[in-house]
This record gives structure tokens, sequence and C-alpha cells, in this order.
């Protein structure tokens, strides 16, 4: 069958969200969520939840199991968002779960320091070599913005290095040509953020080593830190370039500058050691979250010790959090990271991840639809784009109306993909090779129904 282009693609979003919808019991989930409309801004606690990008009422989710999630309407959906990969066990898994009960006949929060924050952060440097030490805090977003203003300190320095579409979270530092929510709605730069916060972020394109050096060039001595995502996972999947990451450590050691390594998706999801140890770099600071709190609230800074120790109590850097090392978020992320240790986890994961990978990209070739999938273990996205290797520059080259059809395709067969291309799909250890053929399958039925609609309007 020829390759077609589906390029500006004739189905509108909402056609296929609403036939998709209308295949299945939804009463339950819409009358949910128009109350939560009522109370809840766009009837979420985050934008990425409203399925704006793709059109339709979003999944109200009533529970989960293995790699599955139940709406309120007892629908199943096989679930490749994991919550957005925090879920690298798949959903209440036994051992998880009976921690958690075990540990809330115990108490949920002391404010007090526990043993059980102590094994985690053993854990995390242990399995991470360049985190001499550690500071847990409750999200991700709370793990950049203090490990900016550690860094600051740190290097008596203001100015911060990021990369267009790479996401850390919305602190104000942080939300200029940011990807995730932000890119899926179009927001370029967030209302509310003084003009004065948003001139001391430097954004420039990713796996564009030349521009790095030459804004470090151009503000000598004046930029405290370099943040990125190792593998960038906020604009679609983007990996690295060769040399980008070394390119990386070396302009900024030669420059003075920090180099953050933002692993919120990436930590303890490319490999036990997270991407630095895949690829071997070692950063002055990495933040961490999602799958460190297996669930739970739980995200991390942690670096080398001599600058952590300019963190409060120990040095004059202020960071503080009520439910920081929260003792369920510990149980959780201790049971979640002992069972990621166990004998071929990873192997495994990626087998799984790899035939899914391999059976999408032959779908493609099948149906004749142009898109490609960038994948590194078990973290990848399916873009519809026919700009070359080169011109690539994640979701932004993306045809995202193709997309949000596709997405509806899928969740018509039951399988909920990421509602933004410019999100990450993620593969579970719950995920059987059943449940991937199944999804290929779907896939090629998709694609198929994408082509046949496209030339046919
Ligand atoms: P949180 O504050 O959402 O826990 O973490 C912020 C963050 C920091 N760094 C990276 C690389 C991240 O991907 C994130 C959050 N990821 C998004 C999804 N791409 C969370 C989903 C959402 O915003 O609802």
């Amino acid at each position: 069958m020829p390759r077609t282009s589906l390029g500006g693609s004739k189905l509108a979003k909402s056609s296929h969200a609403e036939l998709a919808l209308k295949q299945r019991p939804r009463g339950k989930s819409q009358a949910i969520f128009e109350q939560a409309e009522s109370v809840l801004v766009g009837g979420v606690n985050s934008p990425v939840r409203a399925f704006r990008a793709v059109g339709g009422h979003p999944i109200i989710v009533d529970r989960a199991e293995g790699a599955r999630l139940f709406d309120a309407d007892g629908n199943a959906y096989l679930d490749y968002v994991c919550s957005w990969g925090a879920m690298i066990l798949g959903h209440a898994h036994p051992a998880v779960a009976s921690a958690l009960i075990d540990q809330a006949h115990k108490g949920t929060s002391y404010g007090m320091t526990t043993a059980l924050e102590v094994e985690l952060a053993q854990m995390v440097v242990r399995a991470i070599p360049s985190m001499e030490m550690v500071r847990f805090v409750s999200s991700g977003t709370e793990a950049t913005m203090s490990a900016i203003r550690l860094a600051r300190a740190s290097t008596k320095r203001d100015l911060l290095l990021k990369f267009e579409g790479c996401y850390h979270g919305h602190a104000d530092s942080f939300l200029s040509q940011a990807g995730s929510g932000l890119a899926t709605l179009g927001i370029s730069a967030s209302p509310g953020v003084p003009q004065s916060v948003a001139e001391l972020t430097i954004t420039v394109p990713y796996n564009d080593s030349a521009a790095v050096e030459r804004a470090l060039a151009h503000n000598p001595g004046t930029v405290a830190a370099v943040i990125v995502e190792p593998v960038a996972a906020n604009m679609g999947v983007v990996l690295p370039s060769a040399t980008f990451l070394r390119d990386l450590r070396e302009l900024t050691r030669r420059n003075g500058a920090l180099l953050i390594f933002d692993e919120v998706i990436t930590g303890f999801r490319l490999a036990y050691g997270g991407a630095q140890t895949l690829y071997g770099i070692h950063p002055d600071l990495t933040t961490l979250g999602k799958i460190i709190g297996g669930g739970l609230p739980a995200a991390a800074y942690g670096g080398r010790r001599e600058i952590m120790q300019m963190v409060a109590p120990r040095g004059p850097v202020y960071q503080a959090g009520t439910l920081s090392g929260n003792p369920m978020a510990m149980r959780a992320g201790i049971e979640t990271l002992r069972l990621l240790q166990q004998p071929r986890f990873y192997e495994d994961l990626h087998k799984k991840a790899d035939r899914l990978v391999t059976g999408i990209r032959a779908a493609l070739e099948q149906s004749g639809v142009k898109g490609r999938v960038n994948s590194v273990g078990s973290l990848f996205t399916l873009f519809f784009s026919s700009h070359t290797v080169q011109e690539f520059a994640g979701a932004k080259s993306s045809d995202t109306a193709l997309y949000a059809a596709f997405f509806s395709q899928m969740l018509d067969r039951s399988i909920l993909i990421p509602p933004s291309q410019f999100e990450a799909v993620f593969v579970s250890a719950a995920h059987t090779p059943e449940n991937i053929d199944f999804t290929v399958r779907s896939c090629l039925e998709s694609l198929i129904e994408l082509s046949a609609e496209s030339s046919n309007p």
C-alpha cells in the first residue's frame, strides 16, 4: 500500500471522540465530569487530564489494576499513560498495596523524621552514583525549583538555561517555551510570570550544543545552571544526539555552571540508575519523581555532597515541606524500588516495549500512514510526521489533528494512550505479551481506518 501522508487530516477531533464515546456507556463518567467542572477548574487538577488536545470527555477513573484502568461506567482500558510514568509496576501491585495498608495503620504523616526516609534515600544514592545526598519533596516541580535555587546559591549566579520543549514542572523559571501541557495548549509563556523572572531563563533548541555554547559565551560567568531532560519526553520522546549530553557536561564544567539532569521521568525508568547511568554522564544535581513515590506524592533532588550541604538546616539555602518524606510515600517508593531490583526486570520490560514499538512501526509501513516512533527502553512516542530526521523537532513537527483522531480510534478499542502528542507512552511490567499484541493489532486497525477516511473524505 503506498505510503500516504494524512497531513491536515480531514478527521475532526470531535467526530472521532464522539463516535468512540457513543459506543461505550459513559453516563456516570459524564455526570461526574459535569459536577467536576463546577468545582474544579476545567474539571481537572492538571490540565492534560481535560483531553483538550484530543476532544471528547475525559476518562473518569474509578479503579485500576495491573495494566488496566476502569472508568466510572465500568469500561476497561489498557493503560499506556501509567500515571505519566509513575506506575512502572502497573496499578495496585500487591506488594505496594499491602505495604501501604500496613503503614496506614501506623499513621500517615508525622512531620518528623522516620527510618523509612533514610532507607529510601540510601536506595536512591546507591542507585544513582552522582547523588551523594538527597532531599525528598512532594512533586517534581518542587524538586526542580529547589535544585535551581540551590544552583543559584552555589554558583552565586542568576541565569538558567533550559531547552525548548522540555518541561520541568510549573515553577515560574521553567514556563518559557516548555513542553507537556504548555505545548499541548499552545502556551509559550504563562501570564503571571513577571518579566523580571522570565528574562532570567535562556531557552535554546534541544540537541543544539552550539546554541548552548553561544548562550554561555554571551553570558559569561552568569549562568547558574543548565537543566535538561537527558531524554526529552515532554515534546513527545526525543533522544539526545550522540554528543549532546557529553557536550553539556563539558560546556557547563568549562563555564562554571552546574549541570542538572531532570530525571523525573527517566529516573528508574530507563535503567535502575536512570538516564545518567545509561548514557554515562554524571550531572552535578539530579531531580527525581514519579517512580520513586510508587504512585504516591514523592520526588527528590540530590547531588554532590558539598553542594547539597548548602540546603537548610545544614546550610543557608531554604527549602521545606510539610509532607516531604511522607511515610506512606516512602513505603510505596521502597517497595517499588525493591521490585525494580529483581533480576531481569528491565530486560523483560524493554523486551515488551520493543515488541510494541516494532509492531507499531510495522503497522505504519503496512497502513501507509506517514509517521515515526522515537523510543528508548519502555518510553516512546508515535509521531504523525513526515519530517526528515534532521528537520524533526518532536511534536511540533507532527500532525496533532491526526494524533487526536488516532487517540480516539485507539480509545474506541479500549486502549488509552496519552491524550496529547506532546506526551510519552509508558509500558509497565504489568502489560502482558497478549496486551502488547492486542495493542499492535488495534494500532494497525486504527491506522488503516485513518488512511481510508483520509482518502475518502
Ligand atoms: P510534577 O510537579 O508534575 O510532579 O513534576 C513536574 C515534572 C518535572 N520534570 C519532568 C521531566 C516532568 O515530566 C514533570 C511532569 N510530567 C508531566 C507529564 N509530562 C506530569 C503530568 C501533568 O502535568 O499532569
